[in-house]
């Protein structure tokens, strides 16, 4: 696997890569979490923008310009919001994750950050969460391996260390 797979403590509204992911609403109107951080740091004009994209649905994702942020685009995508399991949660994560790197890819993206998509507000277990996060990546690449970087932002220590736990799993 030539790109490379990374995990960090952080506020992904600093990262300097290509590209940050956003855990939006399907509004995209803005939010709190990562949502509120985002569009506090890119300033008004990612809310004007967002305005015109009509919306995103649950496992969907949308681009837009980064403007005050470093990242040249944020990639706003809806996770599920977390009921139990049983209502297609899991597939729904792993194609916020699998979109997200398609429509990153369709704009030349070669360094990208995700914050844990659905673990704050719509209370996805985190241990749950990375598995998918990282299995969606993993297999991504297997077939479209065409980027520098993947980055996961994680904001907490807690997130921090099931990641650590989980890329020694999967010896990433
Ligand atoms: N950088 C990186 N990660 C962050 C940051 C940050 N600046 N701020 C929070 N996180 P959440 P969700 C982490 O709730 O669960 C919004 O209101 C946070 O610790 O932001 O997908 C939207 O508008 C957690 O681990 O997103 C939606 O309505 C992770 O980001 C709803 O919340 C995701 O937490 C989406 O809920």
């Amino acid at each position: 696997m030539k790109t490379k797979l990374t995990y960090i403590l952080g506020d992904i509204t600093t990262v300097r890569v290509d590209a940050i992911v956003n855990a939006a609403n399907s509004s995209l109107l803005g939010g709190g979490g990562v949502d509120g951080a985002i569009h506090r740091a890119a300033g008004v004009e990612l809310l004007a923008e967002c305005r015109t994209l009509g919306g995103c649905k649950t496992g969907e994702a949308k681009v837009t310009r980064g403007y005050k942020v470093p990242a040249k685009f944020v990639i706003h995508t809806v996770g599920p919001v977390w009921h139990g399991g049983n209502f297609n949660e899991a597939e729904l994560l792993s194609s916020c994750y699998r979109n997200s790197l398609l429509l990153a890819q369709s704009v030349d993206v070669k360094t990208i950050a995700f914050p844990a998509i659905s673990c704050g507000v719509y209370g996805y277990p985190i241990d749950k969460a990375t598995t998918i996060a990282l299995e969606t990546v993993i297999k991504f690449l297997k077939e479209r391996d065409e980027f520098d970087e993947i980055t996961f932002v994680c904001f907490d220590q807690e997130i921090l260390e099931v990641y650590r736990k989980i890329f020694k799993k999967y010896r990433v």
